[in-house]
This record gives C-alpha cells, sequence and structure tokens, in this order.
C-alpha cells in the first residue's frame, strides 16, 4: 500500500543539529566569496564553472536563473556580475550529477518522499522524460512522442478545456512563455496560474488601479539619484544581493537609505562590496541610515502615521506636499485628505510597535526630501491587506509629487529572474481584453474571456475534482502554496499531473493517477535547434528585455527546450484543429519573436533590438508621468487599518526564506546573515514571548495556526530566541506552508497571506 499524497507532501519532520551564533553585523565580504567558492566546487565541474562565471548577466552572456534585479546599462564588473547566491542559483543547475532510468528503478515514489528537501534536490538534474503509470509506484522511462500524445490524450477527452490547469513559475523564457499562453487560450482556456499569483501580484494589482501600470516605474539610474530609499518588507542581502551595491551608490551620491523590517536582516545594516578590494579589508558600507524594526504587518499603520504628521506639516507650515503634481496629474486627494482625518496618530504609531523616536528620524527624511524610491518585496505583499500595503505608499508617493521624475518613484523587486516578463507575454489568468483581441487578429481563434483561475482557486478546483490535468511549465507547486495538506489532496484528485522541470523537486512525488516529468534544459545550457544555436528573452525588475543564452553542453542529449516542449504538446493535442503550424517554432525562436511584437505592445523591432548589448526598456507611463487608469490620473486610495488581534497566546508568524535556498530548493542548512547552521526547522521567537511560554532555547516545538475553525499542524521545530518584536515570530518557507490557511489571501490579489499567519507554540 503506497502512501497518500498528504504523506507525501510533508517535509520530513527530523532535526539536523542545530547550531547557532551572534548572527553578524555585516553582509557578502569574503564569507560571501567562500560561500559561493565552496559550493561551485562541491557541485560543477571546475572548467564549467569558469565559464559560468565569464558569462553570467554579462553582455551577450545568459541571464542568471536567480533573482530579477537589473545588470547596470553601463560598466559591468570584469569579476562577472558577483552574488553569492547568483553563483548558486547556477551551481544549482548546472550540475554534474544526472538522473534518469536507473534512478528512478532504485528509488520508489514513496522512498523519495521520506528524503528532505535538500536531499531531492541533491540528487541530480532529471536527463529523461519519464512517467508514472496509474498504479505504479515508480517511474519509468518514456518517448518525448509518447510522452506528448499522453498529454494530448488526457486534454482531449476532458468535458471542459476549463478542466485543465496550466501552471507557470518564472524563469521561464518570453519566447517559451509566449507559445505556452497561446497554446493553452487554443485549447479553449485561461487557467494560467503563476508563482506571481502568490509573489507581487497584490503590487501588480495596487500599481494598475493607482498609477496604472502593475510594474515598478525606476530604473537602476534613478536609485543611484535618489535622496531617499525607502527598502521596505525586503531582505536584499539574500534574495538581491546586487542591489546592495546600487545602494551603495545611491549612499555615495548622498542618498539615505530607511530600512523597515521586523528583522535586523544583516545586509540592510551593513554591506561590503566584493567586487571593491579595499572595501573587503575596511570592513565595508553602513547601508541603513535609520532601521525601523516594525512588528509584522504593522506597516499600513506606520505610513498611515506618516501621512498623518505630513498633513499636519502642510497645514500649520506649508511647502511639504508637491500642490503643483497633485493637481495636474492626481484623482482623488479630497477624499484621501478626508479619511485620513478620521486617524489618530499615536494608535497608529502604537500599532505599528515603532518608537515615537525612530518615527522621527523617518518623518524627517521623508518630509525634508523629494527624490523618494520605495523598494519592497514579499513582507509587503503576502498579508491579507497587501493591496492596502502599496497603495499607501502610492499614497505618500503621490504627496512628495515623487513619481514619474528622476530619483523617485515604486520599485516593486520581482522575484524569480522572467516573472515579469511571463506577464508581459500573456501568463495571465485574466489578462486585458485588448491583448486577447489582439490574440484573436493574430491568429484567428477566439480565446475564452473567462477569469480563469489562479493558484487558490486552481487547489480548489482540483479539490473539488472540477480540475483534473495539471500542467506545470517550471516550478514545485506542492512546496509553494499554501496549505500543503489540502492542495495535497487536491493533486492527488488529478487523472494527471505534469511538470517540465530541470531538477527533482516534491511535486514531482505528490501526483494524481498518472503523472509525467519532462526534463527541459536550463538557461546555462546550448540550445541547438535547426536554425542554429538559440538565444532567448527575458524581461528584468526595471522592465529591460535582454536577450540570455547558454554556454555549457546540455548536461543529457534526451534534453529539449522548453519551447520544444511547447510545440511539440500543442502540436499533439490540437492536431487537425489549430490554426497554427506549432512545429515551426522550435526551429527558429526569431519566429516566436515576430509573432511577439505584432501581439504585445512596446516589442516592435524584437528582432534586432535583442542585439543591442544592454537589451531595451519596455514602454512605462508612470515612468513618464503618463497614467493609464481608469481616471486617467495617478488615484489616491483610502485604505483601512488592517483589523486582525492576537488572543492570549498566540503569535503572528511569517514565513522567510533563509540565505541557503531559492524559493522551494535548497542550497543548503544553513542562514549565515542570521547565525543558523545546519538546520531549517526553527521558530525565531522573541526572548520574552519565550519566558512568558517557559520555554528554552532550542526546545522542541510544535506549532498550530487555526483560521475559521480548521486546526493546521506543523511539529517539531526548535525555539531560537532573536531581535524580532514581541508577539511576531519566523519560520521558513516550505516547512510550514502546512501552516498558511487556503483561504487566508490578500483582498482583491489573492496572494496567499504567508506572512501574516496566526499561531500558536506549544513544547512537544
Ligand atoms: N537567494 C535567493 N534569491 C531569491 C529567492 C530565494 O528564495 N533565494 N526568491 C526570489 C523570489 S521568487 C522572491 S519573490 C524574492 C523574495 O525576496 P524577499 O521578499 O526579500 O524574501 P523573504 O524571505 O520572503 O523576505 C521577506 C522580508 O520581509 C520581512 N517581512 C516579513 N513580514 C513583514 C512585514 O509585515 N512588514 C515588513 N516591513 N517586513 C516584513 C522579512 O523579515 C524579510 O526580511 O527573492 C527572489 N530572490
Ligand atoms: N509560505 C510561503 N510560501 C511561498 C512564499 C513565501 O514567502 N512563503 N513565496 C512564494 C513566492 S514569492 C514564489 S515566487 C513561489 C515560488 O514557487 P515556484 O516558482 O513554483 O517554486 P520554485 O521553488 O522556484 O521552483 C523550483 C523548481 O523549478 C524547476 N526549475 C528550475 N529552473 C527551471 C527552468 O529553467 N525551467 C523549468 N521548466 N523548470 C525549472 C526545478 O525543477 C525546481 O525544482 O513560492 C511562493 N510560496
Ligand atoms: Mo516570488
Amino acid at each position: 500500500m503506497s502512501s497518500t499524497p498528504q504523506d507525501k507532501a510533508k517535509t520530513p519532520e527530523v532535526f539536523t543539529n542545530l547550531k547557532t551564533k551572534t548572527p553578524p553585523s555585516n553582509s557578502v565580504g569574503f564569507g560571501a566569496i567562500k560561500a559561493a567558492v565552496g559550493h561551485v566546487a562541491k557541485y560543477m565541474n571546475p572548467a564549467d564553472a569558469f565559464k559560468i562565471s565569464l558569462k553570467l548577466n554579462q553582455k551577450g552572456g545568459f541571464d542568471c536563473p536567480g533573482c530579477a534585479w537589473p545588470d547596470p546599462d553601463d560598466e559591468r564588473s570584469s569579476l562577472g556580475e558577483f552574488c553569492e547566491n547568483g553563483i548558486k542559483a547556477m551551481a544549482e543547475e548546472a550540475q554534474k550529477k544526472t538522473i534518469g532510468a536507473e534512478f528512478f528503478a532504485k528509488h520508489t515514489v514513496d522512498e523519495l518522499a521520506s528524503w528532505s528537501d535538500f536531499e531531492i534536490g541533491k540528487s541530480g538534474r532529471l536527463s529523461e522524460p519519464m512517467c508514472l503509470e496509474k498504479g505504479g509506484t515508480s517511474y519509468q522511462p518514456i518517448s518525448w512522442n509518447d510522452a506528448f500524445s499522453k498529454v494530448a490524450t488526457h486534454l482531449n477527452k476532458l468535458n471542459s478545456p476549463d478542466e485543465a490547469v496550466f501552471y507557470t513559475s518564472g524563469r521561464t523564457t518570453n519566447e517559451a512563455a509566449f507559445l505556452y499562453q497561446l497554446f493553452v487560450r487554443e485549447f479553449g482556456t485561461s487557467n494560467l496560474p503563476d508563482c506571481s499569483n502568490m509573489c507581487h501580484e497584490a503590487s501588480g494589482s495596487a500599481l494598475s488601479e493607482t498609477l496604472g501600470i502593475g510594474k515598478g516605474s525606476v530604473t537602476l539610474d534613478d536609485l543611484y539619484k535618489a535622496e531617499v530609499v525607502m527598502v521596505i518588507g525586503q531582505n536584499p542581502a539574500t534574495n538581491h544581493p546586487r542591489m546592495l551595491t546600487a545602494l551603495e551608490k545611491c549612499k555615495a551620491n548622498g542618498g539615505k537609505i530607511i530600512a523597515i523590517n521586523p528583522l535586523p536582516e544583516a545586509g540592510l545594516i551593513k554591506f561590503t562590496n566584493p567586487q571593491n578590494p579595499l572595501k573587503l579589508l575596511t570592513g565595508g558600507t553602513k547601508i541603513a541610515d535609520v532601521f525601523v524594526p516594525i512588528t509584522i504587518n504593522g506597516d499600513v499603520a506606520f505610513i498611515k502615521a506618516l501621512l498623518i504628521k505630513l498633513l499636519e506639516k502642510e497645514e500649520f507650515v506649508g511647502g511639504v506636499f508637491d500642490k503643483e503634481f497633485i493637481k495636474e496629474f492626481t484623482h482623488g486627494y479630497d477624499g484621501f485628505i478626508s479619511d485620513l482625518k478620521t486617524y489618530n496618530f499615536n494608535d497608529c504609531l502604537k500599532l505599528s510597535g515603532v518608537s515615537k523616536n525612530i518615527f522621527d528620524e523617518v518623518f524627517n527624511l521623508i518630509l525634508n526630501n523629494n527624490k523618494i524610491i520605495i523598494c519592497w518585496a514579499m513582507g509587503l505583499t503576502q498579508h491579507q491587506n497587501a493591496v492596502d500595503n502599496i497603495r499607501e505608499l502610492v499614497n505618500l508617493l503621490l504627496l512628495k509629487g515623487s513619481i514619474g521624475k528622476e530619483g523617485a518613484g515604486t520599485c516593486p523587486v520581482r522575484g524569480h529572474s522572467n516573472v515579469q516578463g511571463d506577464r508581459t507575454v500573456g501568463i495571465w489568468e485574466s489578462a486585458p481584453q485588448a491583448f486577447l483581441d489582439k490574440i484573436e487578429a493574430k491568429y484567428g481563434f477566439k480565446p475564452s474571456t473567462k477569469h480563469g483561475y489562479s493558484v487558490i482557486d486552481a487547489i480548489k478546483a482540483m479539490y473539488e475534482k472540477k480540475a483534473k490535468v495539471f500542467f506545470g511549465m517550471g516550478g514545485n507547486f506542492i512546496s509553494a502554496v499554501p496549505d500543503t495538506q489540502y492542495a495535497a489532496r487536491a493533486l492527488g484528485n488529478c487523472d494527471l499531473t505534469v511538470h517540465v522541470s530541470t531538477k527533482l523537486n516534491r511535486s514531482h512525488l505528490v501526483t494524481g493517477n498518472e503523472a509525467l516529468i519532462l526534463p527541459c534544459l536550463g538557461r546555462s545550457e546550448k540550445d541547438y535547434q535547426k536554425s542554429g544555436i538559440q538565444v532567448q528573452s527575458v524581461e528584468n525588475s526595471m522592465g529591460i528585455v535582454s536577450s540570455t543564452k547558454g554556454v555549457l553542453e546540455p548536461c543529457s542529449k534526451a534534453l529539449i527546450s522548453e519551447v520544444a516542449v511547447v510545440c511539440g504538446i500543442a502540436n499533439a493535442t490540437l492536431k487537425g484543429k489549430t490554426k497554427i503550424n506549432w512545429l515551426q517554432y522550435k526551429d527558429d525562436y526569431n519566429l516566436v519573436r515576430n509573432d511577439i511584437q505584432e501581439v504585445v505592445e512596446g516589442f516592435n523591432d524584437y528582432n534586432s533590438k535583442l542585439k543591442q548589448p544592454s537589451g531595451f526598456y519596455l514602454p512605462n507611463g508612470a515612468r513618464v508621468r503618463e497614467f493609464k487608469t481608469k481616471t486617467g490620473k495617478a488615484n489616491f486610495s483610502v485604505n483601512k487599518l488592517p483589523e486582525w488581534k492576537l488572543k492570549e497566546r498566540e503569535l503572528i508568524m511569517m514565513t522567510i526564506r533563509s540565505h541557503d535556498q531559492f524559493n522551494t530548493t535548497i542550497y543548503g542548512l544553513n542562514d549565515r546573515y542570521r547565525g543558523i547552521y545546519n538546520e531549517r526547522r526553527i521558530v525565531f521567537m522573541n526572548r520574552e514571548d519565550m519566558k512568558i511560554r517557559g520555554l528554552q532555547e532550542q526546545q522542541v516545538v510544535n506549532l498550530k495556526s487555526e483560521f475559521n475553525g480548521v486546526v493546521r499542524e506543523a511539529h517539531h521545530f526548535k525555539v531560537v530566541g532573536y531581535g524580532i518584536p514581541k508577539n511576531c515570530c519566523a519560520t521558513y518557507f516550505p516547512e510550514t506552508n502546512v501552516l498558511v490557511p487556503l483561504d487566508s489571501f490578500a483582498h482583491t490579489a489573492k496572494t496567499p497571506a504567508s506572512k501574516s499567519v496566526i499561531i500558536t507554540v506549544e513544547a512537544d
């Protein structure tokens, strides 16, 4: 009897021997170089490592599959755009080891599911297509043609195309993503959930409504020229390390940095640039001029407190707001101001958990400067009131006229390296009608105008057996989504689950009746097709589209590209019905780009512009004060204070990334910048909260969340006393995704509220 999907979805509850040290006050520096070199030596062959390090994020090289931080337009360091975690991302993909038929014959699905995520990831690169037949206990090899036919047969026997779900993670290139959504739409559904639904969807919703574009407005150059940069709800030293170089440059030009975070993250405090040998010796730059230790989800309250004081100053002294900008470019000022007046400053400050002294420092910086940039990431987007968080920040920028001018604006720092590009080219369950019309005009079929399933809707649909085929283009759905146990049952209900992947992950083990693993080329690998080695393209966090071309030989001859996978499946599924010559695209990706330029705004002359060494900028209305909103202006918004309250003994928990992981891929078991070694099953707690509960350092505890009467549990974590505000705690994602309720998500955006999970901690 094999184990249930729920059993297989859980991360094993075993400890790996926790050691703790005092967290360092500095990030990057020698430690980062040492860690990166060590990682490369362990997992890659040295010649490949050398080739890669010369080409990573260089003009004409390939785009790092790590984060979406942009590369400088001008000079790039000859050392490589060095970043410890970029190197780790690379080493993870360009591993020496491969796994195929022999490996899967040796290890049953049940056995693999009992491994930790770290062990699963370290097994090696997937090297040939594999199939798990109905009732099977192990994956068996399958040919590409048979795999395509199997997908086609399942899709074509559905009662409606809406019974299939097509997920995308954010590494897929523009070319593969465009073809993928085109196939899905021609097949007849808009069920295109993506990782963005769990990531920056709230930013997209808030920014589209207020500024008319779901992306940020600034460039790297703006960051260098800003007077104040607020980094809120983001941990750049780990997740966007090259951003620290930009912040350092901003400071060298006289800019000030405000960091707002419940944790004193090392990189926010101090940074040693690895490209600057002098700094390596002298100890680096102090990054944050003001550090604000905010309560989890205290951000709306804190920003409101700032807005109230700014308004007071404007009314009594004047000269604080950019009146001309407000008059000419904005809408909704009066309503916003009259709502603001109903709030009390002291109440707001109290809710934020910030002291008056620290508040005053932030206030003075905002008051006295007009070139302000606000950078944020998951610390703001993964709450029920996430959209309010971001709209409130926009209110602040609008009052100061700090948008659409040099050194000022919005900077949602994106996650996956091409998550922004995927959305631009049509990975969207609720794509705008104008885009669908262009598809119809170009290809002659009518795409579904129904609102498709987002991630949360897709899980529910599979659970309720309204969806029967799950197809994942990259990613690790079961580990990334909330409510792991519910989601496992949902996937288990499917007739077929399919994953296009580079590496083995838990999603391959939590399957429907039948399952396929379709292994594909990674970014670093050469993509040989009929017309030669192919170039692809990606869009970074600042809306720059650039080319990416692999440099290594593929790790297995059986691998095909994501583009080829899509073409193969589309051809098999839509045979006889399609209006599109699907197989032509895989021979020459220029043809895909020719299509993209006809359908998506801003891509004219795509093929020739892609040859520019630094790529090209997409149009961005907010950057030039053209606000494409319903009112034609930048909109002020009215946002309530969040209403959650903790009952006695409850804590609010954020699920965060360690320094040694890329989302669900676990590079290692350390979290060096937080002083954690060799363990992931920990809960960071305020020492007073530990005392109240009678908990000791390293005591074993169980965590429980209760939401709408449903109790969810995660067992076996060790308590670590830490500098986190009272009533707050932190654990690592994905180990605690079992505790995140499916129905706790951001209004409007449906982003799971995985940074505000209310839990209790009990001794084991
Ligand atoms: N090396 C590496 N790089 C990555 C990733 C990775 O896993 N590893 N993931 C990529 C992806 S997909 C993404 S989306 C980004 C994620 O990048 P981040 O958003 O930086 O990642 P998280 O670890 O989720 O960190 C959230 C930060 O917000 C803080 N925070 C949590 N709750 C709150 C709150 O209520 N208010 C405030 N002000 N702060 C809060 C946390 O203390 C933490 O510092 O990174 C991308 N880059
Ligand atoms: N509790 C909690 N949950 C979260 C978050 C959180 O902060 N807390 N963060 C959320 C966020 S921001 C995100 S973006 C999601 C991430 O969700 P996903 O994007 O679904 O997860 P990843 O871990 O990035 O996916 C890793 C897998 O992608 C595959 N892969 C890697 N490179 C490639 C490639 O080039 N092509 C293909 N086809 N496959 C590839 C590998 O097989 C690898 O195992 O998780 C979300 N979940
Ligand atoms: Mo993300």
